[in-house]
């Protein structure tokens, strides 16, 4: 391997707690609930999990509203439960990574309880405040979760900044006091044993609002690199921030080789193809397919070096992408496996979102058994601009952040074997068809095929180092590239649609052996059936 950082071979596992496994019967996920099922992670061969936040929080945002950096939310269990998470993990070598949310807090947080208090509290700088415009707000910023950015605080007749809900009022690091509180916090983390951080909204943290600046402001690496000195760099850390407004540019400084900030990002430039240009996420449009070979092709060669990727179709805002761009009804099995083959032959850190690893699906549930914050908002705010209730509904069953969040479904049983209690979100009905007990026994089912592919990235250094190239780019059907190194070149080949198609690659030759596919036997090399794939290796 071109160097040592643990992290270029492995395979991470992102956990949203509420809703993996419930130990206690109160319906909602929790600590003990994913010691319980550290033999199926093991199973299945990752090397770490992202785990969502889980300290204390009023989980406004599901617990991306913390009131405790230094404490877990008795929902979830206790400080005892995560030590024993991170040691029974550790058994099966298995690392946890926190998520880190350092540009807001809850406004429950002891530091924002102080800092509304009076312009002259010691914490009152921990925040972001603004003097009104006559009665206005300083001036017509939006939250990401709808209404104004800016929140008034009458008892000392100022307004705070908030770039999401009201009860997340950004955090202020122009404040060297509030930056030191942040690293001693992590500090103290990593002492306990965690093994990385996803850092939610990274690039965020050095927003400038007098000049409407939210992400990639002029302090953020400078911000970012004296974190990373002051933490990360102690110790042998994976850190991956999320960063909606990375460039391949960007990317590259965030992910110097260098160590100098973190190990790598989580860009969303294919993530965010499939809306209207210039529009929301809800105005939806049909996925650009050679757009998105243009964008992942663009990704891989530019970081190839410079930088290191992280790969993923998933994570908890996201839809299924088996919904979303493969195909849930009739070939479920044979799209999901296509897009975990399509992904895991690049260079970078592929992420498997829970579930994700079964096929699992979107679930399209009625307006009153939605949960989350913004799918909430969204429909308040487009019923008042006077959107048909079929559109909104349209939108919010393809892209609701709460397709990801239905409980993981384990077996065939009440729930799906996520609660004895009632769960806080109702379980996907197609629970008895789809299921991690059923797979774990079916050589042919999506989850051997995970499970696979993360054997293969162990096995076969040319997934980590190998270079990649683009086969086919004006292919509007078919998506297929090469890995190469100095011993072996990698071939993978996928029928992105379900209609059959001729595959015209002069470098599928006789000296190529299949690694992995998704279809029994291969008929004809040069056809590919619905959403067929295949790796082949060939050694030189
Ligand atoms: O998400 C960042 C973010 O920008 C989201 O609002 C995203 O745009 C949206 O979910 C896509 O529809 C992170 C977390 O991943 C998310 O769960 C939190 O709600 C958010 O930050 C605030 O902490
Ligand atoms: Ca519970």
């Amino acid at each position: 391997m071109s160097d040592k950082k643990w992290w270029k071979n492995a395979v991470i596992y992102q956990i949203y707690p509420r809703s993996f496994a419930d130990s206690n019967k109160d319906g909602i996920g929790d600590l003990q609930g994913i010691i319980s099922k550290l033999d199926y992670l093991e199973d299945l061969g990752i090397d770490a999990v992202w785990l969502s936040p889980v300290c204390k929080s009023p989980q406004d945002d599901n617990g991306y509203d913390i009131s405790d950096y230094q404490d877990i939310d008795p929902m979830f269990g206790t400080l005892e439960d995560m030590d024993g998470l991170i040691r029974e993990a550790g058994k099966r070598n298995i690392r946890i990574i926190m998520d880190l949310v350092l540009n807001h807090s809850s406004d429950e947080h002891d530091w924002f309880q102080e800092a509304k208090k009076s312009r002259q509290n010691p914490y009152h700088d921990y925040y972001v405040w603004r003097d009104g415009k006559e009665g206005n707000p300083p001036n017509d910023m939006r939250a990401a979760f709808g209404g104004s950015a800016w929140e008034w605080v009458p008892q000392i007749e100022q307004y705070y900044f908030h770039q999401f809900a009201v009860k997340q009022p950004d955090l202020n690091w122009e404040n060297p006091r509030l930056r030191q509180e942040i690293y001693d916090m992590i500090n103290w983390w990593t002492a306990r044993g965690v093994g990385g951080f996803r850092l939610d909204v990274i690039d965020q943290i050095a927003k400038e609002p007098d000049r409407k600046i939210t992400n990639n402001g002029p302090r953020l690496h400078e911000f970012l690199r004296e974190l990373s000195r002051e933490t990360f760099q102690k110790a042998d850390l994976v850190t991956v921030g999320e960063t909606w407004g990375a460039t391949t540019e960007l990317a590259k400084l965030y992910s110097n080789p260098d160590n100098s900030e973190l190990s790598m990002v989580f860009q969303f430039e294919h993530i965010c193809l499939d809306q209207m240009e210039g529009k929301e996420k809800w105005d939806l449009a049909p996925l650009p397919f050679l757009k998105l070979k243009e964008v992942f092709g663009r990704w891989q060669t530019e970081l190839c070096g410079k930088g290191w990727n992280s790969l993923f179709w998933n994570n908890h805002d996201l839809p299924r992408i088996v919904s979303r761009w493969g195909n849930d009804g009739a070939y479920r099995v044979e799209s999901a496996k296509m897009l975990a083959i399509l992904l895991h032959g690049m260079q970078g850190t592929p992420y498997i979102y829970q579930g994700e690893e079964l096929g699992m699906t979107n679930a399209a549930y009625k307006m009153e058994e939605y949960r989350d914050i913004e799918t909430l908002n969204v429909y308040k705010e487009r019923k008042e601009k006077g959107y048909e209730e079929e559109e909104i509904l349209r939108s919010i069953h393809a892209k609701s952040r709460d397709n990801a969040r239905t409980p993981m479904q384990w077996n065939d049983r009440e729930n799906a074997g996520f609660t004895d209690g009632t769960p806080w979100i109702k379980v996907n009905p197609n629970y008895k068809e789809i299921n991690a007990e059923k797979q774990v026994q079916d050589r042919d089912s999506v989850f051997w095929c995970y499970k696979e592919l993360i054997r293969l990235r162990k096995q076969y250094p040319v997934l980590v180092d190998g270079d990649f190239r683009m086969l086919l780019e004006e292919d509007e059907r078919i998506f297929a590239y090469i890995r190469e190194d100095e011993k072996s070149a990698l071939l993978v080949v996928c029928n992105f649609y379900d209609r059959k198609t001729d595959c015209p690659l002069k470098e599928l030759d006789g000296d190529m052996r299949l690694l992995i596919s998704n279809y029994k036997e291969t008929e004809q090399k040069l056809v590919l059936r619905p959403y067929e794939a295949r790796m082949y290796i060939k050694e030189k």
